[in-house]
């Protein structure tokens, strides 16, 4: 079916497999050769008669299943740098990633639409709608591409401002799906559930760029629930799994309330697969404990990030240790450095710093943040500390107190600070996370108002709920006279966090 190779080995290995099922999807069941045609036509649309679209950004806000994949593929052929918009993004969101991105066109599935008609109208950027865009025609002569394209943006929240630009190239996607094969053992035969979102590395490159490499069946979901995904492990036909810690907590609070026969069957059902593997935050210990009583299954824990793809990793064969991340993927190469950057001495504590084919080109149009994230030798600085302990990593923490992961999603405190204090009623706040078995980090707010303002803390989270991705939004708001402070004046947020621990918290 295809004509021209595209330069891009993703694209290109499917010759060898173009009948096999790529996909289950929430709209049916589809072939490579489907994926080929229908990725041809959204990129014969984009290229409207040009060569290659050269780099330009194309967003897409689309659910995950087939015709995101098509869409995703057809950026691709075309020579299009994909930009993945959040489909649980409200619409401040998804207008600072238009805004920063500067898309030429911006791809939308009819449900999502509205989200979009409105700022890709003021913003004067066309926005097209998958049906048509997908709709069979004939099709064009495809660029042949350089690896070192620019093939995804993922935005990322850090310790400055809003979310920015990781700019992954074709190169960097194809280490990092090349390191997890040799890793964990990938092969054709390989049937893999997906419900994660996909505007993040653990959905697209783990989990949907793995499968589609090898010519394996990606099994999509239209979202995570969790009696849903047991029903399809009990029908003994996945045989990989990924997830981030809450989601295996959320399986096993399932499982507790299911009846005995329904237990069973779905830990038989689980036992079948050849690999689960958790990651994205880290994997408290009794969950790795209690998920390896039910299924039989000691979860391989993995460290990853969306500036370098995955990391450590627990080994396929050989011992996995519950607390630890294992040792460095094939091709990455890893150290742990102290406060002068020197490489600490063997068993002490130190900041992960990262190298490799993996690691991603800069962040998108932000030299100097993209500078003070390398060192000289061209490390990335994670701003994870850890610890080695016979041979195997241990994740200590991150290095900022403003860095959160609730749920797998990584979100900036001074982000929704920022977004609390834009509130005219609201004179201060501090945003913190607080341990929770649930979530990891839980989001709380504690908010000083203005003399002589009322308002609720339900009303401060709906206030956030319309300017903010639904898991930035802070569980619990806390109104203060003041904020507790240092003998500096500066806030002190191990001490706000103290507020929000349950005897503290009606
Ligand atoms: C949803 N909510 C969250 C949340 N997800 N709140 C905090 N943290 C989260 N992660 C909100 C909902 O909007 C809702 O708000 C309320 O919490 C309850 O929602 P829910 O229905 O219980 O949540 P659900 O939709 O089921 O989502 C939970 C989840 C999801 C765990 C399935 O968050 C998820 O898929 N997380 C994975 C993220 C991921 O892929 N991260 C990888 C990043 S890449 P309200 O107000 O409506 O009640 C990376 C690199 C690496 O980290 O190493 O992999
Ligand atoms: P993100 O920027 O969303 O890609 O998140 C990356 C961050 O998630 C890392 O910098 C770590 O802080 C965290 N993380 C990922 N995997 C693990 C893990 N297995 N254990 C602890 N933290 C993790």
């Amino acid at each position: 079916m295809r004509s021209d190779p595209s330069g891009l080995r993703l694209i290109d290995r499917v010759d060898s497999f173009a009948e096999r099922t790529a996909l289950l999807a929430p709209e049916g069941v589809f072939t490579y050769d489907d994926l080929i045609r229908a990725s041809a036509n959204a990129a014969t649309g984009l290229l409207a008669g040009r060569d290659d679209l050269a780099g330009a950004r194309v967003c897409y806000l689309v659910p995950p299943g087939w015709e995101y994949t098509a869409v995703q593929w057809g950026v691709w052929r075309a020579g299009g740098f994909g930009v993945p918009l959040a489909t649980s993004h409200p619409e401040a969101e998804l207008a600072w990633v238009l805004d920063d991105a500067e898309p030429e066109a911006v791809i939308a599935h009819p449900s999502l639409a509205g989200r979009l008609r409105g700022l890709t109208a003021e913003r004067k950027i066309p926005l097209l709608l998958t049906p048509v865009l997908l709709r069979d025609g004939p099709v064009a002569h495809f660029p042949t591409l350089p690896e070192s394209r620019e093939a995804l943006m993922l935005y990322t929240s850090g310790t400055t401002g809003r979310p920015k630009g990781v700019v992954l190239t074709h190169a960097n996607l194809r280490a990092q799906v090349e390191a997890l094969s040799e890793a964990w053992g990938w092969s054709q035969d390989e049937h893999i559930l997906l419900h994660l979102p996909l505007h993040h590395v653990h959905g697209i490159v783990n989990v949907l760029t793995s499968a589609l490499w090898h010519g394996a069946t990606c099994e999509i979901l239209p979202r995570f629930r969790a009696v849903d995904v047991w029903e399809r492990l009990a029908r003994c036909e996945i045989t990989l799994y990924m997830a981030v810690p809450t989601v295996y907590r959320r399986l096993i609070d399932a499982w507790d309330a299911a009846d005995p026969d329904t237990r069973d069957a779905w830990s038989e059902g689980a036992r079948a697969c050849r690999l689960m593997v958790s990651g994205s935050a880290a994997l408290p210990v009794p969950t790795l404990e209690r998920w390896e009583k039910i299924t039989g299954h000691r979860l391989l824990e993995r460290y990853g990030m969306t500036e370098i793809g995955m990391g450590l990793s627990n080994p396929l064969d050989g011992e996995r240790r519950p607390g630890f991340v294992g040792a460095p993927l094939p091709g990455v190469e890893a150290r742990l450095v102290d406060e002068d950057e020197m490489v600490v001495e063997a068993g002490r504590p130190g900041s992960i710093q990262i190298r490799g084919p993996a690691v991603f080109r800069e962040y998108w149009r932000r030299p100097e943040e993209t500078d003070a994230a390398f060192t000289v030798g061209g490390w990335f600085r994670t701003g994870d500390q850890a610890v080695i302990e016979d041979g195997s990593w241990r994740i200590l923490g991150r290095s900022s107190v403003d860095i959160l992961k609730t749920g797998g999603e990584k979100i900036s405190a001074l982000e929704i600070e920022d977004t609390l204090r834009s509130h005219p009623a609201v004179a201060d706040c501090a945003v913190v996370g607080v341990p929770d078995v649930d979530w990891g980090d839980r989001v709380c707010a504690a908010v000083v108002l203005r003399p002589g303002e009322v308002v609720s803390g339900e009303a401060l989270r709906s206030f956030a709920k319309s300017r903010l991705a639904p898991y930035k939004v802070p569980k619990d708001v806390l109104l203060l006279e003041d904020l507790p402070r240092n003998a500096m004046g500066k806030v002190t947020k191990p001490a706000i966090r103290e507020l929000f621990s349950p005897e503290n918290h009606e």
